[in-house]
């Protein structure tokens, strides 16, 4: 602004001086009279005044396009400010539509097994899904079974797979002389030792149930049983154990124990007069009081064959031998692979 000013006084200053030269170089040519030098000199003055007035008009239009200008200029301003506002609240607005998507695409994913017919509920229905891995898995809840989200052991490749473990012993540094609840709502690590606990087992089992036991000797060698038939009551006909149609080369070691409640160390449901959790140090369904004890004491190599409260599977090792691993799995009767 200044400098526009500046130009117009001197374009202002420029036009008088060239005014004044024109206005003094006829005097010098001729030697006019009085009135007529008078007359012209009146003009010329006239003649500034207008031009000047010119000027300043000029000034006064120039700021005030310079005025409009900036204020143009303010306005485009703004309108890009808006603008950028609007496409940051168009932006908010699209990540939190995609939000809402995702989380609705994760309780879609969470409720269809509580809606669907193909509920995930045990390793056989994770297989049928097409997991066909071993190892942990997170089942959801299942309101209709009654079932909390809780995380469980799948075996997918034994005799077709679709295994839900429900104990496991090979580490040996957890204790399984528990009490009554503990053994009802499971103990351990999913990943090493541990009792799936009796109230999973019987919301398993309540779908006719196949049972699998793999024993595993401190020589390396392998053997297995199989129930076709295994079924655990609930806990207020004390767990009482179900089984039928064995098939293996383990030998027949749960049999002894059919139709016999569960026991723990502070609750004696046994068929004896001794308290068989107590001596055989576990949870189990104790007659009375053992042709099995999976869920004994572990003891290491060299230790294996001195006790009677070990490990033991009957069957295959007798009465004092205690196992090296032991796996206990479940699936459906009617799982195909
Ligand atoms: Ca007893």
């Amino acid at each position: 602004m200044a400098k526009i000013n500046l130009s117009i006084v001197v374009l202002g200053v420029a036009l008088l001086f060239l005014a004044e030269t024109w206005a003094q170089k006829p005097m010098k040519r001729q030697t006019p009279s009085k009135g007529q030098c008078c007359d012209e000199v009146r003009s010329l003055k006239v003649q500034v005044a207008n031009l000047t007035s010119l000027l300043e008009d000029l000034s006064h239009k120039q700021e005030a396009d310079m005025k409009k200008l900036k204020r143009q200029i303010l306005e485009l301003d703004q309108q890009n400010r808006q603008q950028e506002a609007r496409v940051t609240e168009a932006e908010s607005k699209y990540s939190e539509i995609n939000n809402r998507v995702e989380i609705m695409q994760l309780q879609t994913l969470e409720s269809a097994p509580q809606t669907s017919s193909h509920a995930i509920y045990d390793c056989a229905s994770l297989y049928g899904k097409n997991y066909k891995i071993s190892g942990e898995y997170r089942l959801p809840k299942d309101e209709f079974l009654g079932t909390p989200e809780h995380t469980v052991f799948c075996d997918m490749e034994t005799n077709g797979g679709g295994w839900t473990l429900i104990q496991r012993r090979k580490v040996g540094l957890i204790s399984f002389e528990r009490d009554w609840k503990q053994y009802k709502q499971g103990f351990g690590s999913i990943r090493g030792d541990f009792w799936l606990g009796n109230d999973h087992i019987f919301r398993l089992t309540r779908q006719p149930s196949t049972l699998r036991i793999e024993l595993e000797d401190w020589e390396g060698r392998k053997r297995y049983a199989e129930y076709g038939v295994f079924k655990v009551d609930n806990e207020l006909n004390s767990y009482k154990l179900f089984l039928a149609n064995y098939s293996g080369n383990a030998g027949d070691s749960l049999r002894y124990h059919n139709n016999t409640n569960f026991s723990t160390m502070n609750k004696d449901n046994d068929k004896c007069v001794d308290d068989c959790a107590s001596q055989r140090k576990g949870g189990y369904w104790y007659n009375c009081c053992t042709d099995s004890n999976l869920n004994g004491v572990y003891y290491r190599y060299g230790d294996h064959l001195k006790n009677t409260d070990g490990i033991t599977w009957y069957g295959w090792h007798g009465r004092n031998y205690s196992l090296k691993k032991v796996e206990m799995k479940v699936r459906p009767v009617d799982f195909h692979s």
